[in-house]
This record gives structure tokens, C-alpha cells and sequence, in this order.
């Protein structure tokens, strides 16, 4: 079975998915698409083959689709996840589920109405084949407990238009998501620590910051978020445990050394860096559709997360610890 899939949003994440799903992944094909920019969405139809719809509510609708992907801005996440909840369709939405927990509250509520799993949230990492031995090793009980974990988030630069709150938002979410499922435990509180500011980029960010998070069972992880570090896109995350600890390898694929010294390479992006991520996470979504299996994030995990950085943006503009609020995890997503 192909599963024929409708692609809302197809700018650059969108395009990303379309191009992997038509060149390495098996079992998928985008037919249709849509986007608030109707002559991209033409653009792309014509160049895949499929349909382009007028929006985004036909496409979900339509009998050609049997699955939706969401790559649309965030706060438009919302209307068409129910919508595709609402017509029976698994739904792959890229992180953030949707801006504000409540949103996520509110789709948790309608998947459960409908009594089957159908979103994936899609939170990359958690198929990056680093982050996977790191959680083998660490859930084998080898190294002990872990007590804490140290991250850095590094981006070369962010564009113009990346506001204050998106440090946590856009950018530290990830680690939020894949520190939640390393961990097996929740977030119960917040803290920023706004270090000097790099003069390179934008006045209006605190660039970098270090979030501070603790878990129920007092596992403390700091992540550096730090978008404007110039030289390139840089994933660093070391747990230390009672016995020993375990970081990210370099993701390099090669060494170079001559007459100027040993070298390696660094990611730009991260499609870059986590290309291998990205296919088997597609790959393994594609799978599941056509078997009516769920896999990956779910909306309970759009949700946590939302409702973390909802504590870290309030400790990014009040001093001092924030409390994490979040409902008891309804037995649907157990
Ligand atoms: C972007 O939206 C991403 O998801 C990237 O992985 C992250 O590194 C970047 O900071 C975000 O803006």
C-alpha cells in the first residue's frame, strides 16, 4: 500500500519532508498540498504531480488523502490537527503542536473523543540514532541514576524575524521533548540564567541564555541556547550518571589530516545534522499509517512540552524559579 499523503505548508521543513518521502522513504507519496500561498502551492503541486488545494480544510477532506502532514506556521497548527482528528486521519505536525498548552489541551481532548491515537508530533530527535544509544545505554541501569544533564543548543544564526520568547519556543523545545523521553519523567520547574549578551546579533534577544530544568525525581539539565554562535550548527548533550557518563558523539563522518592539522567538519542546520533523524522518523510514521499504528510523539508530548516552555518563557522575563503546570497524564496516552 502507498500512503498517499497531504502536505499543508510546504515551504522549506515541508519541502524538506516531500523531497525525502519522494527520494529514500518507501511506502509514501505526497498527492496533494496546500499552503496560505496559493501559487507555492501550484508551484509545488505541478512539480510533484499531485493537486493543490484552495485550502487546507479540502485537502484534509479529500478522498485522495489518506494521511496529513502539517508543516504550516504554528498557530495554525491547531485548526487543521482537529480537522484532520475530526475526518479520521493520522496527522504529522511539526513541533510546536501548537503555541499554547491550552490548544494542546484542546486537540488531546478531541483525539480522545475519537478514541484513537492520530497525531505525531514531530519531534525529530528521538530518532537520531546518538540520542537512541544514549537512552539504551542509560535505561540498561549500566551507569546508574543519572543526576544531571548538561546541553548546548547552538545555532550559526537565526533571521530577523525570530522574537525573544522563540529561544524557548522554537529552539529549546527540542531539548524539552528529548530530555523528557531520555529521562522517562517530567519537568516540574523553570529557570533562566541570562548570561552577557553576544554583540553579534539582535538587541532584542538574550542571546545566548541557559535554561534550567529539573524533573520529578530531581534530575537537573541545563541547555545552552545560544542561536547567534557564528560557526555552526552544534548539538552537544552529556548525562552524567553515578557511574560514569554519556554524551553525543561528533557527528562527523570523516577526519582530515594534513600539513595544516586534524580537522573535521560542522553541521549548518539541522537538516544537516539530523538528516538520519529525519528519514527514519518520516520512515517510521509512513509504516504506521499503513498498518493503523501510532507512532512517535504524541499529543500528550505536544502538550508537556507546550507546557514547559510556557514555564521557561515566564522565567525568561521573571527572575527566579517558575513551577511547570501541567493536568495529570489522562490514561489515553499511558
Ligand atoms: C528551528 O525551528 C529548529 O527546529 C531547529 O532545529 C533549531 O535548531 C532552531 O533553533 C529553530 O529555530
Amino acid at each position: 500500500m502507498t500512503v498517499r499523503i497531504g502536505m499543508i505548508g510546504p515551504g522549506g521543513m515541508g519541502q524538506a519532508h516531500i523531497d525525502r518521502i519522494h527520494t529514500v522513504i518507501a511506502g509514501g507519496r505526497v498527492v496533494a498540498v496546500s499552503d496560505v500561498d496559493e501559487v507555492r502551492a501550484k508551484e509545488v503541486a505541478s512539480r510533484i504531480g499531485g493537486t493543490a488545494y484552495a485550502d487546507s480544510a479540502s485537502l484534509i477532506a479529500a478522498d485522495e488523502v489518506d494521511a496529513v502532514m502539517i508543516c504550516s506556521y504554528g498557530p495554525a497548527h491547531e485548526v487543521d490537527v482537529l480537522a484532520a482528528i475530526a475526518a479520521g486521519k493520522p496527522v504529522f505536525c511539526e513541533k510546536p503542536l501548537t503555541p499554547t498548552a491550552d490548544a494542546a489541551l484542546r486537540i488531546m481532548e478531541a483525539e480522545e473523543a475519537g478514541g484513537r491515537r492520530l497525531v505525531t508530533v514531530g519531534f525529530m530527535r528521538r530518532f537520531d540514532r546518538s540520542y537512541r544509544q544514549m537512552k539504551e545505554l542509560l535505561d540498561s541501569g549500566e551507569l546508574g541514576e543519572t543526576l544531571m544533564v548538561h546541553c548546548a543548543h547552538r545555532n550559526p544564526t537565526v533571521p530577523e524575524h525570530y522574537t525573544w520568547d522563540m529561544a524557548i519556543n522554537d529552539t529549546a523545545i527540542h531539548e524539552i521533548d528529548t530530555l523528557r523521553w531520555l529521562l522517562g519523567e517530567e519537568f516540574v520547574s523553570a529557570r533562566v540564567d541570562k548570561p552577557k549578551k553576544t554583540s553579534l546579533r539582535f538587541e532584542h534577544l538574550q542571546d545566548p541564555l541557559v535554561l534550567v530544568l529539573e524533573t520529578e525525581s530531581g534530575v537537573r539539565v541545563d541547555d545552552e541556547i545560544f542561536v547567534n554562535c557564528q560557526f555552526g550548527y552544534d548539538i552537544r548533550c552529556e548525562a552524567v550518571a553515578e557511574k560514569g557518563t554519556v554524551s553525543l558523539g561528533d557527528q562527523n563522518a570523516i577526519v582530515v589530516r594534513d600539513g595544516a592539522g586534524v580537522r573535521n567538519s560542522i553541521a549548518r542546520d539541522h537538516n544537516d545534522r539530523f538528516w538520519g533523524a529525519f528519514v527514519t522518523e518520516v520512515q517510521e510514521w509512513v509504516d504506521a499509517v499503513a498498518v493503523g499504528e501510532h507512532t512517535g510523539s504524541t499529543s500528550w508530548d505536544g502538550y508537556a512540552a507546550a507546557c514547559v516552555c510556557d514555564a521557561g518563557v515566564r522565567a525568561l522575563t521573571d527572575d527566579g524559579v517558575v513551577k511547570v503546570e501541567m493536568i495529570a497524564k489522562p490514561d489515553f496516552y499511558a
